[in-house]
């Protein structure tokens, strides 16, 4: 099994795994902190969905990929004498900081995945730049090894080296062949096992998906309002959302919220931690709420939640998606007002974006001009 071979069709798609994770990772990035000249568009709905769910199952399925790579090159990590010459120095180097940031990438991940934080920093900003050092380590190895990358996927997966004969005998054991199907299989199955999460059809399949269970609306609960400490300010009598705008400030109750004219949509949840789910919503269309004080579909807006701390307490929509016809102000979810734990008294619903963009407890709406 420990053969260039095997090694260098594994590392085919290992690679295509790490190209698409990284790739569908910066994007990510990108839509949860623009530079100005990034543009994601609106359609279709469930273009983030896709994207996330892109990102986070090519992940996991690098998990087993990645321990069949390290498994048929693994006694040549520790040869000895460590270098022969600067050169090898540095291309062992590189080896070990890929292998690191694989490690680092692919468990930082995984349990974010799973919604288990054990750790101090911040997931984000670590997970973002160790994903380039990452692909930066892949590049010089790739870079290095493709002679010998070539040449091994050039020569038959079975074959033989001149002089190879301290192997076994062919027929008394599994073959690279086998080997390398073993590996392509695990990797679907635990994609199998977890894409649930996000794909319905699976979801009775998904032993392993953490959110394939259903929270209060058939939807699953990301950040609890008790846990965000407004269950009272969000049952305040005294409540009114403030619109801010040009043209002025204008606030509104909840009831007057309700008689404004109402729409339905149908909107995906697409969490970044790969879960998702399809909901009809039902609200104010924030395009309308903001004209009143002026707003003309040019301006970013952005939404403020009762929420007083945590990273997630308010967003800013681009004018992309503030003047789309179906983001809303939602009240209304499958058919009944918000649960609390759903943002109750009302939350930002809109198309093809991350989750932890989407607010809930909406208090504050402002037009950026
Ligand atoms: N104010 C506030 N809004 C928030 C969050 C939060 O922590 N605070 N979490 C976000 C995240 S990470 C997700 S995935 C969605 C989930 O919405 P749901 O809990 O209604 O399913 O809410 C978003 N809205
Ligand atoms: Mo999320």
């Amino acid at each position: 099994m420990r053969d260039r071979r095997v090694s260098a069709r594994i590392g085919v798609w290992l690679g295509v795994s790490f190209a698409i994770c990284f790739v569908t990772g910066l994007l990510s990035h990108l839509i949860q902190s623009p530079p100005g000249w990034f543009v994601w568009p609106t359609r279709p709905i469930d273009l983030y969905r896709i994207n996330q769910g892109l990102h986070v199952f090519t992940g996991i399925a690098a998990i087993p990929l990645l321990l069949a790579k390290l498994y048929t090159v693994y006694p040549k990590l520790f040869t000895w004498p460590p270098f022969r010459s600067i050169a090898h120095l540095l291309e062992r180097l590189s080896i070990l900081v890929l292998i690191a940031a694989a490690f680092f990438q692919l468990s930082t991940g995984l349990l974010n995945y799973a919604e288990w934080f054990p750790w101090s920093f911040g997931f984000p900003a670590a997970h973002y730049a160790m994903g380039w050092v990452a692909i930066g380590a892949l590049l010089v190895h790739l870079a290095v090894k493709l002679p010998v990358i070539l040449d091994a996927l050039r020569s038959p997966v079975e074959q033989r080296d001149a002089g190879e004969d301290d192997s076994p005998p062919p027929g008394t054991g599994p073959s690279r062949r086998a080997f390398i199907g073993a590996a392509l299989v695990s990797a679907g199955a635990v994609v199998v096992a977890t894409v649930g999460n996000t794909v319905p059809a699976l979801r009775r399949v998904s032993v392993l998906a953490p959110r394939s269970g259903d929270g209060p609306q058939g939807l699953p609960v990301n950040k609890t309002a008790l846990s965000a400490r407004v269950v009272e300010s969000a049952q305040d009598p005294a409540y009114r959302l403030e619109v801010v705008g040009p043209a002025g400030t204008r606030s509104f109750s909840v009831t007057e919220l309700e008689a404004m004219s109402q729409r339905t949509e149908s909107l995906p949840i697409a969490c970044v931690q790969g879960w998702s789910a399809d909901a009809v919503w039902s609200g104010v269309r924030v395009s309308e709420l903001t004209a009143l004080v002026g707003a003309t579909g040019e301006e970013d807006v952005r939404f403020v939640s009762l929420q007083q701390s945590g990273r997630y307490k308010q967003s800013v929509l681009p004018a992309r998606h503030a003047r789309d016809p179906l983001t809303l102000v939602a009240l209304r979810v499958n058919g009944e007002v918000l649960d609390l734990d759903h943002g109750y008294p009302c939350r930002l619903i809109a198309p093809s974006r991350p989750g932890v963009l989407q607010t809930k407890w909406v208090a504050r709406v402002e037009v950026l001009t």
